[in-house]
């Protein structure tokens, strides 16, 4: 079947008003496949976001969408009750004819659609220091939205996702795995992942000795997950709620520094361009920690800046592990990319380390 006869018997399922007109790709996201549909209803085009899941990744696509429906339902009855409406500020999904926000096809891919929000735009990088504070203001905001809801109601659809710790013992088996012959091409790197272990997985382990607190976190707070109006720039909405499950504050603040903190793109393959940009970590430190300072201890707070270290690393290990299986997980758009991406992300959170104190001052200066 042709692509866009797919998207086609996908849409018929949703319960959406007007005439179907055409569809794009849209192609930022490492997980699911995204297009943008347009409908036609009373003279005007409408847009909605159609997505496949990866049900490679989401072995509970269901549990992933009543996560994300009472979640977006739980933050836009606060925004209502506070603004009056919550049109442009949280996600709003469809429902399909059948009362469902999912459809599941014949051949067993999984879909889900929402409404595209007007005059928005996100970006995947950026160098305007106000749109990086507004990321602050952004992820902070979920966090504050969320921190009354009942925890124990999250479905946990990917078990131990920044589980630091596993994440290297599942690089240290595709090592020994060596599936694809690629190990002795990349020892250096896998060398300098191992070398830095022990301050990666530092946030996680004072979880697990309860000095950091579980809540409510979104877990994949990259820049390109937010939405902003298109004309001020000011934040509209948090998307990609796929991954919102129990977490620490310092993933959430730690994995958008990894993004949005960043001189290049996750895969600058120039490694003299890679470092952290200390203006963009104080511009996000100033909306972030302004925003939920007085929700969170003070070992969260003492715990920000390491959690942008143990996003970063994680992350790229996640990716060499990923380049050394033989790229099963991350979509690529050329064969090295996950390696590329691995040696970008061990650059910016060797600059990182190399910045900690002052990383650590900066936040202080906002508490
Ligand atoms: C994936 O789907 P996307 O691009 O938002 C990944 C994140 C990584 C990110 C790296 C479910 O996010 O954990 O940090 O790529 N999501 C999942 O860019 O694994
Ligand atoms: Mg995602």
């Amino acid at each position: 079947m042709s692509e866009e006869k797919q998207v086609l018997e996908v849409c018929k399922h949703f319960d959406v008003r007007g005439e179907y007109q055409r569809y794009e790709v849209i192609h930022s996201g490492h997980i699911n496949a995204t297009y943008r549909v347009y409908y036609l209803r009373d003279g005007e085009l409408k847009d909605y976001i159609l997505q496949r899941v990866n049900t490679y990744v989401f072995h509970d696509p269901v549990g992933v969408m009543d996560n994300i429906s009472s979640v977006t339902e739980y933050i836009r009855a606060k925004i209502k009750a506070k603004f009056g409406t919550a049109k442009r500020n949280v996600l709003h999904y469809q429902k399909t004819k059948d009362d469902e926000y999912y459809v599941c096809m014949l051949d067993g891919s999984f879909w889900r659609c929402c409404r595209y929000i007007d005059d928005s735009v996100c970006f995947e990088k950026t160098d305007d220091l106000k749109v990086v504070e507004e990321s602050g203001k952004a992820f902070g905001g979920f966090q504050l939205y969320l921190a009354d809801y009942p925890v124990e109601k999250l479905c946990i659809v990917i078990p131990h996702f920044h589980n630091t710790v596993r994440r290297y013992a599942a690089f240290r088996d595709a090592i020994a795995a060596d599936e694809e012959g690629r190990v002795k091409e990349v020892q250096g790197v896998i060398d300098d992942y191992l070398a830095v272990e022990e301050i990666a997985t530092r946030c996680y382990r004072l979880q697990k000795e309860g000095v950091l607190p579980l809540r409510v976190t979104h877990n994949d707070t990259k820049l390109s997950n937010i939405l902003f109006d298109a004309d001020t720039h000011e934040y509209l909405s948090v998307i990609d709620l796929d991954t919102v499950m129990p977490g620490l504050v310092a993933f959430d603040f730690g994995d958008a520094i990894r993004t949005a903190g960043s001189t290049c793109d996750e895969d600058e393959k120039d490694l003299s361009k890679v470092a952290l940009d200390i203006q963009k970590f104080e511009a996000f430190t100033r909306g972030f920690v302004s925003t939920v300072k007085d929700a969170i201890t003070q070992a969260e707070k003492d715990s920000l800046s390491l959690g942008a270290i143990a996003m970063t690393l994680e992350c790229g290990v996640r990716f060499l592990t990923d380049y050394i299986n033989g790229d099963k997980y991350f979509k690529i758009h050329y064969p090295d990319q996950n390696l590329v991406r691995a040696k970008c992300q061990l650059a910016l959170g060797l600059d990182m380390i190399k910045h900690l104190d002052e990383m650590q001052k900066i936040v202080k200066k906002y508490l």
